[in-house]
């Protein structure tokens, strides 16, 4: 292209700038790419350095004044976006003895992962769970929550969670909505375990009637993910890529615990070498037992227990496990399932 040519190329776009036109020539090929090109890149925190200052962050501020004390996990290709991948975001929580995080409730989906110390709870519409390491905890879209924590006299100890929330799609969809609840904990209104008395068991209440797509089951308990997937592997076939792998599930449809986010346990045996698989959801891991490596696009990492990992869309992912490893993980796939945009190659 000549220097004339690209002169009155640009004059032309920048007239037509000036009434909200853009060509789309320029573009075409980002926007409407061969295959995902994701600008979060493939990156892991690692707990042994982040300890000290999700810890620090108990000094900084109080939960009742940061409403929610998280660090957010900010993809580096992402900056400023609060986003661990292009539409999942994540944080680390701290609440300590005696706090209470103050109740709200939004239209954005939200899990918690226990990653560390025990005996905090979360409020969710009138019944509270108890968290223990290892525990998926959902608060569904438009739910009353707050979280707290026993006094140290009463045994309290700091507590931090991973919260995985919809909020970047939310964002990208215009629809948050969020409320404060008018006292700082919510009432009570239904003992601890009577959700999972009712649906917890692969039983339903007679009348029950699947409503909105929300699991009615609010703390799926690691004591009962470990022991399944424990069992499944003395007695079950390993499957290459994922070793054993099962996914959460609302009891009563057999559906996602929550519309816009899938979650996931596997574990990887000791000796374990994953063979390497793509797909359109863009997953974040949180290890909870054992060490190995994860290969992601072109770049390794080690993991180690409460280390978070995330694999952007479409880049390969293979796992190895040096002893046995058991990984939580999350992502979008309800959304892309929907959409009917999710694809999966394995090789
Ligand atoms: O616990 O309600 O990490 O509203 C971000 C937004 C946690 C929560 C987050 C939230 C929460």
């Amino acid at each position: 292209m000549s220097n004339t040519q690209s002169a009155s190329r640009q004059a032309y776009y920048g007239e037509i700038a000036k009434h909200n036109l853009s060509p789309l020539w320029e573009s075409l090929h980002a926007l409407v790419p061969k295959e995902p090109r994701p600008q979060a890149v493939p990156t892991i925190w690692k707990y042994a350095h982040l300890r000290e200052l999700v810890m620090a962050s108990g000094e900084v501020i109080s939960a009742a004044e940061a409403i929610r004390r998280v660090l957010i996990l900010e993809n580096p290709g992402l900056p400023g976006k609060a986003s661990i991948a292009s539409n999942l975001y994540a944080g680390l929580q701290l609440i300590l003895p005696g706090e209470v995080a103050p109740s709200h409730r939004h239209t954005q989906s939200a899990l918690r992962f226990i990653v560390e110390g025990q005996g905090a709870w979360t409020a969710v519409d009138g019944e509270r769970t108890t968290m223990h390491p290892g525990d998926f905890i959902i608060t569904p879209s438009w739910t009353w929550h707050d979280h707290g924590n026993p006094s140290i006299e009463a045994g309290g100890e700091p507590v931090v969670w991973l919260d995985g929330l919809d909020i970047p799609l939310l964002l990208q969809l215009d629809a948050g909505f969020a409320e404060t609840f008018p006292t700082d904990t919510q009432p009570i209104s239904r003992a601890e375990g009577d959700s999972w008395a009712r649906y917890g068991y692969n039983m339903l209440p007679v009348r029950h009637e699947a409503g909105n797509g929300n699991s009615p089951i609010f703390n799926y308990p690691y004591a009962r993910s470990r022991e399944a997937l424990y069992s499944l592997s003395r007695t079950g076939e390993i499957d290459a890529w994922d070793g054993f792998k099962l996914r959460y599930a609302n009891p009563a449809t057999g559906g996602y615990p929550m519309p816009t986010l899938a979650t996931f346990m596997q574990l990887l045996p000791k000796g374990f070498q994953g063979k390497s698989y793509r797909i359109t959801d863009s997953t974040v891991f949180s290890v909870v037992e054992g060490r190995g490596k994860v290969k992601i696009g072109e770049t390794k990492f080690e993991f180690a227990p409460r280390d978070v990992f995330v694999a952007p869309s479409w880049q390969q992912v293979s796992l190895e496990a040096e002893e046995d490893a058991v990984l939580f993980s999350y992502s979008n796939r309800p959304v892309l399932a929907a959409l009917g945009l999710l694809r999966e190659e394995r090789k």
